[in-house]
């Protein structure tokens, strides 16, 4: 049989992963044939509940389920691993500044960067899920310095499934017939969702609504719908963020399909002139087998230019927070 794939999952008795978890146990990221195996870390307080996710997995009987270990120990968590999903943070609580926020979870990524760096084999993928994911996965790549810095990754895939889905709305199309969404920047409100690229079933978008709209509308919906879905449900959006971690991870193995890309937040390169070593969210192209490239070459009109300088300023501003932790 196949080896499992080990996946370090942490926040595991929290709302993402009560959906999350269950997809990946029956193949929905790695794909049907290939087995998994799921190394799940929790707080203490939480190991009680956690406990009780892992009765639910195994009452499944999933046939991909190898293994499930349930720990409060990170060293337990990150041995072994292909790859590392940092779902756990600390929600901001009331009359909390972003900054505090910032500083606290700044204190767990740097500590379990620090003992992902000593445990874990250096070619592990990570993709960070819990806010603010793109500087707490700049924070863990600086105290994670064995391991290859192109495999630490934060998560906008919600933002771009977001962004595809209001735009078929608009237009009257399906989802697969949108290809070439953009999300730019931090995943933030200052984010960028840009459909300049973008194709409905092979003609551009931009011929197919108009430009107020995708300025005043597109944009401020979907970099909102986080807040929306809050105001909604009373608790943040939980079933579309597990949904969107299974297709980051799926995309990043398996690779982009041909003439489309999608949105990942990684370590900048200085493309498109943004600061390099920011996480910052591109179009990226996904080969299978952990490779991916940001797309290059593409025009960017002044008006997207400007917002994309803001998100950047955004995560240097976070940066700057957090001097102390990189
Ligand atoms: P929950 O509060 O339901 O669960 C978080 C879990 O993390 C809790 O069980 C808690 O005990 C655990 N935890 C806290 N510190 C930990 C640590 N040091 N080690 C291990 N576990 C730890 O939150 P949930 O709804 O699951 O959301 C998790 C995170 O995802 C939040 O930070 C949330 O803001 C963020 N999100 C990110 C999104 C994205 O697109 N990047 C979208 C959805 C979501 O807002």
């Amino acid at each position: 049989m196949t080896d499992p794939v080990r996946i370090a999952i942490t926040g595991a008795a929290g709302q993402i992963c009560y959906s999350m978890l269950f997809r990946i146990a029956s193949g929905g990221m790695f794909g049907p044939n290939q087995p998994v195996a799921l190394q799940l870390l929790e707080i203490p307080q939480a190991m009680k509940v956690l406990e009780a996710v892992k009765m639910e997995l195994d009452d499944c009987a999933f046939p991909l389920l190898a293994e499930t270990i349930c720990t409060d120990d990170p060293k337990t968590a990150f041995t072994n691993i292909d790859a590392a999903l940092f779902v756990g943070a600390k929600p901001r609580g009331p009359g909390m500044e972003r900054s505090d926020l910032l500083k606290d979870n700044g204190k767990i990524f740097s500590s379990l960067g620090k003992i992902l760096n000593d445990v874990a084999n250096p070619d592990v993928k990570v993709c960070v899920v819990g806010n603010p994911a793109n500087t707490n996965a700049y924070i863990l790549k600086a105290n994670a310095p064995k391991l290859n810095p192109r495999n630490i990754t934060a998560l906008t895939r919600l933002d771009h499934n977001r962004a595809i889905s209001q735009l078929a709305a608009k237009v009257g199309c399906g989802v697969p017939d949108i290809k070439k969404m953009v999300i730019w920047g931090n995943h933030s409100t200052t984010q960028v969702p840009d459909i300049s690229y973008c194709q409905v079933a092979g003609k551009d978008a931009s011929g197919l609504v108009d430009e107020a709209w995708a300025r005043e509308e597109f944009i401020p919906t979907v970099a909102k719908r986080g807040g929306a879905v809050i105001a909604a449900r009373g608790s943040s959006s939980a079933a579309s963020a597990g949904n969107a971690v299974v297709d980051h991870m799926a995309t990043w193995a398996m690779g982009t399909s041909d003439g489309d890309w999608t949105s990942m937040s990684v370590p900048s390169d200085g493309s498109y002139g943004i600061k390099e070593g920011l996480i910052y969210s591109f179009p990226v192209t996904c080969k299978g087998g952990g490779e991916w490239e940001i797309v290059q070459g593409l025009e960017v009109s002044d008006f997207i230019a400007g917002k994309m300088k803001e998100s950047e300023a955004e995560l240097l501003e976070e940066a700057d927070a957090v001097k102390e932790m990189v």
